[in-house]
């Protein structure tokens, strides 16, 4: 094995200083370190598809400045209430049918209650039967919770550090930043993977998204997903005036989460719909390996599946196929071509 094929240790060790000279690397040096990781790691031209979906919507007791579900902002937000484990199951056909093969369920909760689990375990399951990846969000959890989760088989838990230390009393007040890593450990010892990751563009500094990338890079572990979302500015919340953050500062967050993670499939997350295709196609160069897929994340929209599919068809981009694992029942079967379906025929473009 010759050096540029040996595999690079993963490290847990990175100081802020390295991480802010990452940061401060001329744009073409950044971009160039990290292609270079991510082709160690990963196809450049596969990119992993989740769809979300909201299953339980608005009244949320907890007051992030950024979130349209907080029972403490106006934003004219429909609340629903935890949805029938049919109607998800449904959702999730039509996700799998376009060719997504992770479904992610999010729910507008503090924390879930005991009395919840039966209905949301009984969505893993169904979810799981359908051949999918499952990922949840659903605020803190406590060991039980987490285990009752794995044992249904859940795949993924979605809990973002969301900042920095620093700046995280910022924007919330009514959980703290250890109270985020205490639920990432109880996810983490009940064996579920880690989706965490955080989101840029809420006025913070650069220095912030330095400590928000440290943060997660020198956890135990790397969470295997990491989303990296702009903030979708959302009229009634406190964020809802927030100045535009420099394209190519988003961009550089996503290189330095790439060459700080470089096994972890980084998200570009909420914030596409406002992006331009230009924008998207240099996260993509600069090591994002995973989006969601469908025409709204939880409350927000998100871009139209046709321009999804024209965006990957333009650049040769493939959708990840699933990981191959005897636990799940089936590989989607995509239904015949549509519009919306991102599978194609690459030797046909
Ligand atoms: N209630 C649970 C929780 O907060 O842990 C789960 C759902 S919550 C909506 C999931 C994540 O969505 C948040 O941690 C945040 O990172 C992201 N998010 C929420 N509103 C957003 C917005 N307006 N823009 C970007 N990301 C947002
Ligand atoms: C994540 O980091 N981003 C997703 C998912 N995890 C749950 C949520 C984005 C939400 C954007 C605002 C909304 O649609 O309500
Ligand atoms: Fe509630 Fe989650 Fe929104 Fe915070 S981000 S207000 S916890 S739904």
């Amino acid at each position: 094995m010759n050096q540029a094929t040996a595999p690079l240790p993963l490290r847990h060790d990175w100081s802020r200083s390295e991480v802010e000279a990452l940061f401060a690397l001329p744009f073409a040096d950044l971009m160039f370190r990290a292609q270079t990781v991510h082709r160690r790691f990963f196809d450049p031209n596969e990119v992993q598809v989740s769809t979300l979906l909201s299953i339980k919507t608005g009244t949320c007791p907890e007051d992030c400045k950024y979130c349209p579900q907080s029972v403490r902002y106006d934003t004219g937000l429909e609340a629903e209430q935890l949805m029938e484990v049919e109607r998800v199951l449904e959702s999730a056909r039509a996700a799998r049918d376009t060719g997504s093969t992770r479904f992610c369920m999010g729910a507008a909760w503090r924390s879930p209650k005991d009395r919840d689990l039966g209905v949301i375990t009984a969505m893993v399951r169904g979810v799981k039967e359908l051949g999918m990846e499952t990922c949840m969000t659903l605020g803190m959890l406590e060991p039980n919770q987490a285990r009752a989760l794995a044992e249904a088989g859940l795949d993924y838990y979605n809990h973002n550090i969301d900042t920095s230390p620093e700046f995280y009393g910022e924007v919330i007040t009514t959980r703290t930043f250890q109270q985020r890593l205490d639920t990432l450990a109880n996810v983490r010892e009940a064996g579920i993977k880690v989706c965490c990751g955080g989101i840029v563009g809420m006025g913070e500094e650069r220095n912030d998204r330095v400590g928000m990338l440290l943060t997660l890079a020198n956890l135990p572990e790397h969470p295997e997903s990491v989303p990296i979302n702009l903030l979708v500015r959302v009229e009634g919340t406190p964020l809802a005036g927030q100045d535009d953050l420099d394209p190519f500062e988003f961009v550089r967050t996503i290189a330095v989460a790439r060459i700080l993670m470089p096994a972890s499939h980084v998200r570009l997350s909420a914030g596409r719909e406002s992006m331009s295709d230009e924008l998207q196609s240099l996260t993509f160069l600069a090591g994002a390996n995973s989006i969601f897929y469908g025409e709204r994340l939880l409350t927000t929209p998100n871009p139209a599946c046709s321009r999804d599919t024209a965006l990957f068809r333009r650049l040769g981009i493939r959708p990840a196929a699933l990981p191959l694992q005897s636990e799940h029942v089936a590989a989607p079967q995509p239904a015949a071509p549509a519009d919306t379906a991102l599978f194609y025929d690459a030797a046909r473009v």
